[in-house]
């Protein structure tokens, strides 16, 4: 074990000034995981459902060069620097030492992801370049020994959320292009892949992940991602669920764990789009940057508008998934203001709307031209993004009895006179839209949803 032991540390030393420990702590901890019962499935997603809205946030010390390297600016993604620019590990390791964000400010991330309504929040914990933005025993490429900062970010934002009653969830980076052990070595890696074993990075990842889900209090997802080279196999994603599920029974995992098939983890993650019907039958989440970055890139101004991100967020809400919102943070540890600003308007907006998109699930309609519809038992949340001119709101027809209409924002819940045609039902509406993005009309009926679809609709009216 000792001859191992100082094999190991002198091939890392060899390969990177930064060492690794690969003592096999754990690597055959993964006991199987019996079938887990629909209910109890259901209960361990509870939170993650109703909550629909998170925060992703995607920082590291990629923050520091923020896209430029040299002098030279990489368009597209500033975490992906590494790759875009083809900096050898010996010239990139030196941006650890330059990494003290000294204006991080844990209460102020949680408490700007709360007011803008965000119930779950995901941070980086590693990403493609391996740098560990927690304090691991096995690396010192990490944010307490390589960092002039030597404070652990994961672990006050943890605490931070566990006060603030805010689920924290970790991404983590199956790929790592700093790992003695990691292969493939990537095109512009010039360190020899000789003497790389690939079990032996597992078992560090494994070793990282155990500390991750034990030592930050309870963990509510594990966002895995960099599952897509070949020698991340199906069965070693499918043996590393287990082996969390083994670390925390009750943790939700993502479907890159594995290589993102229907029966990966617990959640399918369309990344900067949303699809067209949903997923049905399946929980999704999409993950979507407010500009074109994920990492913080200086320059990258392209951010979308607060319409855009709201109309977003209740158009995937409506197709029954959640939307996982990233903002990424400067090296001096502020998250940029456009990013605060469209939270804070996200967050006014559901501050009045909240009803309309936490706990609700997919629309009965399938498409509706002035906006989109999410629902509770016997409530249908009408999310009227353009205003008709004529105040006549225009809604499929409906076998059930409407028992009421109003307007979410109205706290007088002054009733909105409901008029059945023969193809379609009319809500009267007051002359302006109460809210300029989205303004939401509830629509109480009694039972589950009957729409009477158009052919229906004539055939009944020509019978008359
Ligand atoms: O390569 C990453 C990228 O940097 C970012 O982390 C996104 C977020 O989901 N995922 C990968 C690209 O699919």
């Amino acid at each position: 074990m000792l001859k191992k032991v100082i094999f190991y540390t002198l091939f890392g030393l060899l390969l990177s000034g930064f060492q690794f420990t690969f003592a096999a702590d754990t690597a055959s901890e993964a006991k199987s995981c019996s079938k887990e019962t629909a209910a109890h499935r259901d209960q361990r997603l509870k939170w993650w459902r109703q909550g629909r809205f998170g925060m992703f946030i995607h920082w590291g010390i990629y923050s520091v060069p923020a896209g430029q390297w040299q002098g030279k600016s990489y368009n597209g993604a500033a975490e992906w620097l590494m790759n875009y620019a083809g900096i050898q590990v010996k010239d990139y390791e030196p941006l650890a030492a330059q990494f003290n964000p000294t204006e991080f400010d844990a209460r102020q991330w949680v408490s700007l992801a709360k007011a803008a309504g965000m119930k779950y929040i995901v941070i980086t914990s590693k990403h493609h370049d391996g740098f560990c933005m927690f304090d691991t025993k096995y690396t010192n490429y990490d944010i307490m020994d390589a960092t002039p900062f030597h404070r652990d970010v994961l672990k006050e934002l943890a605490d931070e959320c566990h006060r603030q009653g805010m689920p924290i969830c970790w991404y983590h980076s199956i790929m790592d292009w700093h790992h003695p052990d990691y292969l493939p070595r990537q095109k512009w890696d010039q360190r020899s892949p000789d003497g790389a074993d690939f079990s032996r990075y597992v078992t560090y990842m494994k070793n990282q992940l155990r500390e991750l889900v034990h030592n930050y209090g309870k963990i509510g997802v594990l966002w895995f991602d960099g599952e897509w080279q070949d020698t991340w196999t199906s069965q070693l994603g499918d043996d590393l669920e287990a082996y969390v599920r083994s670390l925390d029974p009750n943790i939700i995992i993502n479907n890159r764990v594995g290589k993102r098939k229907q029966d990966n983890g617990d959640f399918g993650t369309p990344e900067q789009e949303i699809p067209a019907t949903g997923i049905p039958g399946h929980d999704w989440e999409v993950c979507m940057t407010m500009n074109d970055t994920w990492g913080y890139r200086q320059g990258d101004n392209n951010w979308k508008s607060p319409a855009q991100l709201i109309h977003n967020l209740v158009d995937i809400v409506s197709k029954g998934g959640n939307y996982l919102l990233n903002v990424g943070p400067t090296s001096q540890g502020l998250i940029p203001q456009p990013s605060v600003e469209r939270l804070q308007a996200i967050g006014k907006w559901l501050q009045t709307n909240g009803e309309s998109i936490y706990g609700t699930g997919a629309s009965c309609f399938a498409a509706l031209p002035w906006g989109r519809c999410t629902s509770k038992p016997g409530i249908l949340y009408l999310h009227v993004f353009d205003w008709p001119a004529d105040g006549k709101l225009i809604v499929p027809l409906l076998k059930n009895k409407i028992e009421q209409a109003y307007l979410l924002g109205d706290p007088a819940r002054s009733n909105l006179s409901v008029t059945r045609g023969d193809q379609s039902l009319e809500i009267s509406l007051p002359a302006g839209a109460p809210d300029p993005y989205d303004s939401v009309v509830v629509l109480q009926i009694v039972g589950e949803p009957i729409v009477v679809t158009a052919e229906a609709a004539t055939v009944s009216s020509e019978n008359k």
